[in-house]
């Protein structure tokens, strides 16, 4: 049977696990079988999609929309794209999912990990770095990150594991009639 594509928009801090749920809901994704599944992650896109962008307002929402637009593309044609960019501004998410709404489903996930635990993580060290002013314009500590108001899901991740958060996407994915 011929399900409607769909995209699942991950957005978040840096390091609130965005890339790392994202990745674990494609794995079950992938073995339920019959269907292409694409990830578009932050570094990935911003390595072969984004090369020439910074962090400035308008360079992340030219990001942003990129993604949003190879997302619609690939829900057009049925599949399934999964994508975990900060997306920072709440207007940008709003235009990336009504270029997809118009072709199949848009599920908006906040993983809510707060600046508190991401900075006490800092698995890369980058929370540091922009606390000593090292970067600039750092999401959270010298840049906005406006709290999504309605997202169709909004994940928790401390004291709870991955595979837990995957979970809830796949449930509410379920709910949905989209899987
Ligand atoms: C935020 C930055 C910055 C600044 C470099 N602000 O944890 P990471 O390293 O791997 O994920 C972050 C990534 C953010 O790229 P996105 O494309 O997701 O951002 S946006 O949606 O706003 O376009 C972080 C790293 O790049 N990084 N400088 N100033 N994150």
């Amino acid at each position: 049977r011929d399900r409607q594509g769909f995209t699942v928009f991950f957005t978040g801090l840096s390091g609130s696990g965005k890339s790392t749920i994202a990745n674990a809901l494609m794995v079950k994704l992938m073995e339920m079988g019959g269907r292409p599944v694409t990830l578009l992650d932050g570094d990935v896109v911003r390595k072969h999609l984004s090369s020439e962008l910074g962090f400035s307002k308008e360079h992340r929402d030219i990001n942003i929309m990129r993604i949003g637009y190879v997302a619609s593309e690939i829900t057009k044609n049925g599949g399934i794209a999964l994508c975990a960019p900060i997306a920072p501004y709440a207007a940008t998410r709003r235009a990336v999912r009504q270029m997809i709404e118009q072709y199949g489903a848009f599920l908006e996930v906040h993983v809510a990990t707060s600046l508190e635990e991401c900075e006490r993580r800092d698995r890369k060290g980058l929370y540091k770095l922009a606390r000593e002013g090292k970067i600039k314009e750092f999401t959270g500590i010298s840049d906005p990150y406006e709290i999504p108001e309605n997202p169709e899901l909004r994940v928790q991740t401390e004291g709870v594991d991955v595979d837990y958060a995957a979970q809830q996407v796949l449930l509410k994915l379920e709910s949905m009639g989209l899987i």
